[in-house]
């Protein structure tokens, strides 16, 4: 797998859990902490490389592989994996046959809908070209609407040199953002140009490092936000408090009495 020689130390990072501290005359019940709900999905070959760096470099973030190639699968590392008809495709992927990812995806609806459920934010990540990212991602991403996720997709264009692949990749890539607004397109030919001598190999690691980041920068701003507007509860509970707006059975213990 690329990226991952062996197994690394996972990020253990606390999901949803309170905590109480001892003062010395009372117990104060702290804030939970705050861990916006996100799911990312990796499909095909680079949806699935991306998914098992994202799993490695950060605990807190739930991880999704869709595949219809069962090796690739079981080399990459998710907290959820979903192997698509294996029955038709052997397990061998579905080599270049965007109608047969589709088809494969639709069988499998109720169990991708089960793994993006009980989330708020999805990133759906897949490289354009082949069957199984250009073929499944469509109905992935309808999944995340029925679903009322908010959604991203990160669609990796093929170099031009992968001729065929390319325009297979443009009628996937206007099929999705028909259907997902917030659609990004990485170019690995951008890569390749501000990296001149790197092999086929270090340009995918290069492409994939950027989008950990970008997903963990994509994290981080939905945190804030999150805690904004915590903080603008806590104002606007405060402000009820203090200025009496309380039933009238009631009485808030700064009102003199
Ligand atoms: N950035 C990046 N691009 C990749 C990677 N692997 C493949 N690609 C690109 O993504 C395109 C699609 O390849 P895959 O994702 O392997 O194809 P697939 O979706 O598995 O499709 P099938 O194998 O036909 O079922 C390729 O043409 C490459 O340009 C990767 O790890 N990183
Ligand atoms: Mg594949």
């Amino acid at each position: 797998m690329l990226g991952s020689a062996g197994p690394r130390p996972r990020l253990s990072v606390k999901k949803h859990e309170g905590m109480e501290m001892e003062t010395e005359t009372q117990t104060i019940r702290m804030m939970p902490a705050i861990e916006p709900r996100i799911v990312v999905v990796g499909i095909g070959g680079a949806g699935c490389n991306i998914v098992d760096d994202i799993y490695w470099a950060d605990g807190s973030i739930d991880t999704v592989a869709i595949n219809t190639d069962k090796d690739s699968l079981k080399r990459t590392s998710a907290d959820r994996k979903v192997c698509l008809c294996r029955d038709v495709t052997k397990g061998e992927g579905a080599k270049g046959d965007t109608l047969l990812g589709e088809r494969c995806a639709k069988a499998h609806m109720e169990e991708i809908r089960d793994a993006l459920k009980d989330h708020d934010t999805v990133f759906i990540i897949a490289g354009m070209g082949g069957g199984t990212g250009t073929g499944v991602t469509p109905v992935v991403a309808a999944i995340a609407h029925s679903l009322d996720l908010i959604t991203m997709t990160i669609a990796v264009k093929p170099f031009s040199f992968e001729t065929q692949r390319v325009r297979v990749a443009k009628e996937g890539i206007s099929k999705i953002s028909a259907i997902c607004p917030m659609t990004v397109i990485i170019e690995n030919d951008k890569i390749a140009e501000n990296a001149p001598n790197v092999t086929m190999d270090e340009a995918f690691e290069l492409v994939n490092e950027s989008i950990v980041n970008f997903i963990a920068e994509q994290k981080r701003k939905i945190s804030e936000a999150m805690m904004d507007q915590l903080g603008m509860i806590d104002d606007m509970i405060e402000e009820s408090y203090h200025s009496h707006q309380l039933p009238e059975f009631a009485y808030s213990l700064t009102t003199s009495r």
